[in-house]
């Protein structure tokens, strides 16, 4: 059976962008309706809304391990797994345990707790150039602290950034910004001061050329350059041999900060994330998801001598009243305790992301499929492209009404992954070899 045909949006749901149409009205379609009056598209991030995949959004009633369930009962092994955040599953016992427990000490005091040293202690113990750290409540709060702290620290104003690199919706960085940004096709958003986008510069992922310019043309005005060390927002695009260590030669020539943002990458390609995988030491990093194990938490640190520029020991002011808080902490280490404990998991699911990739090549060629596959640890992407994908150019090239039509059938076959061609696939430890196999056979299904 071909996807394009099986996976065909079938006539009995209307694109969310036209209307929302009670045709074969489920649980998820009455709670959409409703959401649509309460939220802006119906939902609190818009990649949720599944505007790129031609049906209206699931409704999510628990999940568990590897498997989400809708409000109609309907199972699905996750493959988007919140994100990143659940590397270890969703509802990890342990995890669990150690929030519930927490719940009952206090959700919030804003006020400093032991946990923080812990959690600061043992992510500078796992990424060593986070000498010092601040912890915030998102990856955008992290990356919008991260380049202020970079701009005090240079007193310079201007940042380089990449097109279809995404580090959040805050104003600086939603400049040719990848994900929803991307999906929904805004990658400049409305409502950005162009005073504020022109302190952004853009370059082109993967071309060297691109980022000398901007340091000649803007000799001693860069305060920093920010760049997703695995691109993971215009689909998965790997930095290639030597690009990233080259960004780290250029910055310190130039005097500018260079910034990892690790909101993926952290703690997913290993314990010591893509810095470690590369071995290249960027002089900032921005961590998210995992680092919260699926809190509301994000970090940003880096040298000591610029994180103590940082308020209350230095004039870049920021701050949070949820910032560091004992639950989300808690999870955070717990999380971090399972994962430094058990490093086996990182080859186990680097190992079935192989098998998974290997498998979307076999149905490639099987059925003639114009794919293109990227894949590094425990993430990878589907591009519907005979093109390399290298690039945002060669990203953009896929063809996002076939991916429309492959998540349609792989989503009517039980599997859930991203609702956008530029998002990755998360797999994480609690994906069994049967759910794994169970997505290959669905995968070459006839
Ligand atoms: P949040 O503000 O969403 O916690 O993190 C922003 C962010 C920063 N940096 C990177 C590399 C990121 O991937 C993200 C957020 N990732 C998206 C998914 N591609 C979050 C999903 C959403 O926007 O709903």
């Amino acid at each position: 059976m071909n996807w394009y045909s099986a996976g065909n949006v079938s006539a009995a749901v209307i694109n969310i962008k036209k209307e929302v149409v009670e045709l074969n009205t489920t649980k998820s379609e009455e709670l959409y309706k409703i959401a649509l009056d309460l939220m802006p598209g119906g939902v609190n991030s818009p990649v949720r809304a599944f505007g790129s995949v031609g049906r209206n959004p699931l409704f999510i009633d628990h999940a568990k391990g590897a498997y989400v369930w809708d409000v109609d009962g309907n199972q699905y092994i996750d493959y988007v797994c919140s994100w990143g955040p659940g590397i270890l599953g969703h509802a990890h016992p342990e995890v669990i345990e150690a929030v519930v427990k927490a719940c009952y000490d206090g959700l919030t005091f804003g006020a400093p707790t032991g946990k923080e040293n812990t959690l600061a202690a043992m992510i500078r113990e796992l990424i060593p150039s986070m000498e010092m750290v601040r912890m915030v409540n998102s990856g955008t709060e992290a990356t919008m602290s991260a380049i202020r702290a970079a701009r005090g620290y240079t007193g310079r104003d201007k940042i380089i950034k990449f097109k279809g690199c995404y580090h959040g919706h805050s104003d600086g960085l939603l400049v040719q910004a990848g994900s929803a940004a991307l999906t929904q096709s805004v990658p400049d958003s409305a409502g950005v001061p162009a005073s504020f986008a022109q302190q952004t510069l853009v370059a082109l992922y993967n071309d060297r050329d691109s980022v000398r310019e901007l340091f000649e043309n803007n000799k001693d005005q860069i305060a920093a350059l920010i760049v997703e060390p695995v691109a993971a927002n215009m689909g998965v695009v790997l930095p290639e041999e030597g690009f990233l260590q080259f960004l780290r030669e250029i910055t310190e020539e130039n005097g500018a900060v260079l910034i990892f943002d690790e909101v993926i990458t952290g703690f997913r390609l290993g314990i010591g994330g893509a810095q470690q995988w590369f071995g290249v030491k960027p002089d900032m990093t921005t961590l998210g998801k995992i680092v919260g194990g699926g809190m509301p938490m994000a970090v940003y640190g880096g040298k000591k001598e610029i994180m103590q520029k940082v308020a209350p020991t230095g004039k870049v002011y920021q701050a949070g009243t949820l910032s560091g808080n004992p639950i989300a902490t808690t999870a955070g280490i717990k999380t971090l305790e399972l994962l430094r404990d058990n490093p086996s998991i990182y080859d186990r699911i680097e190992a079935n992301t192989k098998k998974l990739a290997a498998a979307y090549k076999t149905r490639a060629e099987k059925f003639g499929l114009k794919m293109h596959i990227n894949q590094i640890g425990s993430l990878m992407c589907a591009f519907f492209t005979d093109e390399n994908v290298k690039d945002y150019a060669g990203a953009l090239s896929s063809d996002t009404k076939a991916y429309a039509d492959y998540f349609n059938y792989m989503l009517n076959n039980g599997i859930y992954v991203a609702p956008s061609q530029f998002e990755a696939m998360f797999i994480s430890g609690a994906h069994s070899d049967e759910d794994i196999q169970k997505t290959i056979d669905v995968l070459l299904a006839e």
